[in-house]
Formats: C-alpha cells, sequence, structure tokens
C-alpha cells in the first residue's frame, strides 16, 4: 500500500540533482483578504493533498495561477514565496493573469471549449477566437516561467490538466534536451467524432504530443485518445507499448485512476469532533428521523443534478410510503457561475427543487433540501456518515472522487452507492448500484434498490468497495506516474 511517506522516499531516491517541478493552474496555497487581514489557505483537493508531501520532500517548484485576492502581496517580484507558510519547504511561483485574460483563459477556451468538448453532456462547446489567442498566450507565459527558472539544470515536469495542453510543446521548444514532461488529463477524452469539431484540435494533439508520459484515468480514454491521434496526426502507434511514436520521439499513453486519501479520511472519522458536527448538521438542516439520500458535487451540468432530482421524484411517484421517511440532501459548492451554461443551470435546479418539493410536501416535511455551500473536508466526511445513500449522477465524469471519498468514510460498512455508469469510478466500484443516469426509471429503481439492501448486503457490497480503495489510493496514484516520470533519461 502506498503512503505519503513513499513518495517522498521515491522522489529522495530517484530525483538526484534534478529538480521536479509541478505546473497546473490551480495553486497549492492561496493568500486572500478577510476583514483588512491576509490569510493562507492550502486549496482542497486530491492533487494538493497528494503533491503537497511530494514537493515538501524534493524541495521543488509548483508553477501556478495567483488567484487569491492578496496573493501579490506575499509574493516577491517574480511572483515568488516559500510554502507551506509555517514550514517553508518549496518554491510556489505564481504568474499573474488580468481579469480578462482570466475570462478568455479560464472560462472562454478552458472551460467554454474544452470542457464540454471533452464530457459528453450534451452542451455545445463555444470556440471563440480571442479565447483561443489568449489560451496560447498564457500557456505561454507557463512555460516562460519555468525556463526562467531552471537556467541549465535538467528537471521533470509534470503538468496538470486540459488548461494547459499546449505548455509542453512551448517547453520543449525552449529546451528540448533539459526536460522530461508528464501530463495527467482529469476529465475524459472525448471519442474521434466529438473531438474532430474542435477547430484547433491539430495544436492541441501537437502540443500534447511533446509529452513523454499523457495519463488518463481510464484505459477507455487512452484508447479514445489514441483513436484520434490515429485520425488526425501523422504517426505511428506502437498499441504494446501503449506509444505514439513520432521521428525519434514517443509519448506514452497509460491509464493511473486517481483516488482519495483513504487513510486520511478514515482518520478524520476517528476524530471525536465527528459526532458533534453530525448532530449539528441534523438539526441545522431538519434531518431527524429519515433516511438520507445525499449527493454532494460541484455545480455543473456534467454532474446530473437535475437528473438526480427527478429521479427523486419518480421513486416518490412510485413508492409514496417513503413520504415523510426519507429525503434527498442535495450539497452543491457553486463554480463557474459566470458562464451563462452555469448560471441557467442553477435556475433550473431551483426550479425544479421547488416543482418538486410543491407536489410531494407534507406537513412538515419536503423531499429535497438544497444546501449550496463549500465544506471542510472534515464536515463533508461527517455528512457522508449520515448518507443511508450516496448517489452520484454524473451524465460523464473522468473519475468522480466524491464517491471514491463517500466510500472511503464509511469505515462502519454501512452506506450504499448509486453511481452512474459513466463515471470513471464504475471501472473499480463494481459494488455499487450501477445506474444510467439519463433512464429516469432505471435510476430511481436504483435509489429503492439501495434503500432497501439488507444490513449483510450493505456490509458486503461496502466492505469489497472499501478493499479496493485502501490499496488503490491517492499516494499510489501519484507514485505511480512520479515513478515513471523518473525512470525516463535525459537526451544528450
Ligand atoms: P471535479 O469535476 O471537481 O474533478 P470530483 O472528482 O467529484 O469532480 O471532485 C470534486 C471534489 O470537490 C471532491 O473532492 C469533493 O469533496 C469536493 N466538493 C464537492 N462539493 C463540495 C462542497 N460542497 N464543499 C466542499 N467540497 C466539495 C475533476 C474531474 C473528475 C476527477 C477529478 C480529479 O472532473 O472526474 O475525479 O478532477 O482528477
Amino acid at each position: 500500500m502506498w503512503t505519503a511517506d513513499d513518495l517522498k522516499d521515491l522522489v529522495r531516491e530517484r530525483l538526484g540533482d534534478y529538480l521536479f517541478i509541478v505546473v497546473a493552474n490551480r495553486q497549492p496555497y492561496v493568500h486572500t483578504f478577510n476583514k483588512g487581514k491576509i490569510e493562507c489557505r492550502r486549496s482542497v483537493g486530491g492533487v494538493v493533498s497528494a503533491l503537497d508531501p511530494v514537493m515538501q520532500a524534493c524541495q521543488g517548484l509548483w508553477v501556478a495561477h495567483g488567484n487569491g485576492d492578496a496573493d501579490k502581496q506575499r509574493a516577491d517580484a517574480q511572483g515568488k514565496l516559500k510554502v507551506p507558510p509555517e514550514d517553508p519547504r518549496y518554491v510556489l511561483k505564481r504568474i499573474w493573469m488580468t481579469k480578462k485574460e482570466e475570462e478568455e483563459f479560464y472560462y472562454g477556451y478552458s472551460n467554454e471549449a474544452l470542457w464540454p468538448l471533452s464530457h459528453t453532456a450534451f452542451r455545445r462547446p463555444v470556440f471563440e477566437k480571442g479565447d483561443w489567442e489568449t489560451y496560447q498566450k498564457i500557456n505561454e507565459r507557463f512555460a516562460r516561467a519555468v525556463i526562467e527558472e531552471i537556467g541549465d539544470k535538467k528537471a521533470f515536469v509534470w503538468i496538470q490538466d486540459y488548461h494547459l495542453c499546449l505548455l509542453p510543446k512551448y517547453l520543449k521548444e525552449l529546451a528540448p534536451k533539459q526536460l522530461i514532461i508528464a501530463h495527467f488529463w482529469h476529465i475524459p477524452w472525448a471519442n474521434y467524432e466529438i473531438f474532430r469539431i474542435c477547430p484547433q484540435g491539430k495544436e492541441i494533439l501537437e502540443g500534447l504530443l511533446a509529452n513523454d508520459l499523457l495519463g488518463f484515468h481510464t484505459r477507455y480514454h487512452c484508447n479514445n485518445f489514441l483513436d484520434v491521434i490515429d485520425r488526425e496526426v501523422e504517426c505511428k502507434i506502437d498499441r504494446e507499448k501503449q506509444a505514439v511514436v513520432r521521428g525519434d520521439h514517443q509519448t506514452l499513453i497509460r491509464p493511473y485512476p486517481i483516488s482519495a486519501d483513504f487513510e486520511g479520511i478514515n482518520r478524520m472519522v476517528d476524530e471525536p469532533q465527528r459526532g458533534t458536527l453530525q448532530e449539528s448538521f441534523i438539526s441545522e438542516y431538519n434531518l431527524q428521523d429519515q433516511k438520507i439520500i445525499l449527493g454532494v458535487d460541484r455545480i455543473d451540468y456534467t454532474k446530473g443534478i437535475p437528473e438526480k432530482i427527478l429521479a427523486i421524484d419518480m421513486l416518490l411517484d412510485n413508492h409514496p410510503e417513503l413520504k415523510g421517511k426519507v429525503m434527498f440532501w442535495q450539497i452543491g459548492v457553486v463554480t463557474r457561475l459566470h458562464i451563462a451554461e452555469y448560471k441557467k443551470l442553477n435556475d433550473e435546479i431551483n426550479a425544479l427543487v421547488e416543482q418538486v418539493n410543491w407536489k410531494h410536501a407534507t406537513d412538515g416535511w419536503k423531499p429535497v433540501v438544497l444546501v449550496r455551500r463549500q465544506f471542510f473536508l472534515k464536515e463533508l466526511v461527517a455528512i457522508y456518515n449520515l448518507a443511508d445513500v450516496m448517489v452520484v449522477g454524473a451524465l460523464h465524469d473522468g473519475m468522480n472522487l466524491v464517491a471514491k471519498e463517500y466510500v472511503a468514510a464509511r469505515k462502519d460498512e454501512k452506506g450504499a452507492l448509486v453511481l452512474s455508469q459513466f463515471t470513471g469510478a464504475a471501472r473499480e466500484l463494481t459494488e455499487a448500484v450501477l445506474i444510467n443516469p439519463y433512464d429516469r426509471e432505471q435510476f430511481s429503481e436504483g435509489l429503492w434498490t439501495a434503500l432497501n439492501f439488507t444490513e449483510e448486503e450493505r456490509g458486503k457490497r461496502m466492505r469489497k468497495m472499501r478493499e479496493v480503495l485502501k490499496v488503490n489510493n491517492i499516494f499510489r496514484w501519484s507514485g505511480k506516474i512520479i515513478s515513471e516520470l523518473l525512470s525516463f533519461e535525459f537526451k544528450e
């Protein structure tokens, strides 16, 4: 089983004199103003939890967008500072964007073009020329930020996600012999029929093929990528090695399923404050004497939130005896709100909650409680333990960490998971009740089945899922990628 210490040992043993650089849009530490004072907090999310210990161990460099309103106050003239603030071990280098650049690079090309293109969720991608130009400009800015730091040294670089498709190519053009580059793509990769609508498809592929290693969550996404390459790029595909070969350069294409911090979450389950948190949530949200079906998502059209509410509606139509006894608690954190599609989705969700509650409510009881709030992981762990059934209804998802966090948190082996078959997680969590969120009948039947599992059935399924996650934890994900990355040799 991989641990944070194994990761540290790995980089200490294998990195030698080389530099280790992570490049991501998201930074590990953010500075913000709060009542006139500057606060620093660590960003939430699996990638930061997995990589922060590695960076501390190898005293690496993390390059990211400085998006906190007090970030400039805490960085030097080159945007640099040492983190973590309480025990500085590695360098965070912030790059800056104007509001317009952020609008066009992040909200525009990344999230209005590449995000819908990659998720088959039937939202039309928007390809604006201005967004694309800014996307190129910002990728170049990231490249310069890395190059400024390496001087004449050699470095292993690990790039995160779809915001930085062009970065590998720009980096290799600037320092061809000094860099070995891996890139992890956190979202699905679309099939050829969808990908080919992208007007900048060729440039995006050229960018990604400058990587030495390119990772996706599942083999299915690797295969989609290879099919696209096969049709769009002049090259040889070595199916046995799973590599794309062009001239003397090859890019290995590999599946690395991301996971949750299983051990860390299990420790949180044991903390005494969990019980207190649970009690306060029960009274705050009126959850007494109810079976709880829980949803936790970023509010995004790929997550199938309307589909979940409609499945609950059908569940209550088909089983009116559940009224007053079961409720659907949907927790959502609002993101990307000033993209029109997200605003529309939020309005749609409000209207549906209203409609379903109006239809089924009885005295003092309503079936859907929607809470738009960001919780700390500790709080989520308490919330996960209140849910009889967890429901993940994503229309398409690279992995889906919420499903894995829920399983990691159910040390008591009492919960049940209803999981969309279109998530990467469905490939590993086969003991979940797998559903198609587009099929309302099957979806509501799945909820009914999970609600009615015997204690024994819940225990058996949860135990098996926990065994899978105990081994396939977040440190294994990063450990596998870093091991492969560090095994490449620099060209002379
Ligand atoms: P996301 O689309 O963000 O990630 P997901 O994997 O489910 O989707 O991760 C969401 C994270 O946000 C979870 O860690 C969850 O705990 C947290 N979260 C959700 N709602 C929250 C709330 N109200 N308060 C606090 N935290 C909340 C992308 C891809 C996924 C892939 C991940 C990692 O879309 O497919 O699994 O990256 O690679």
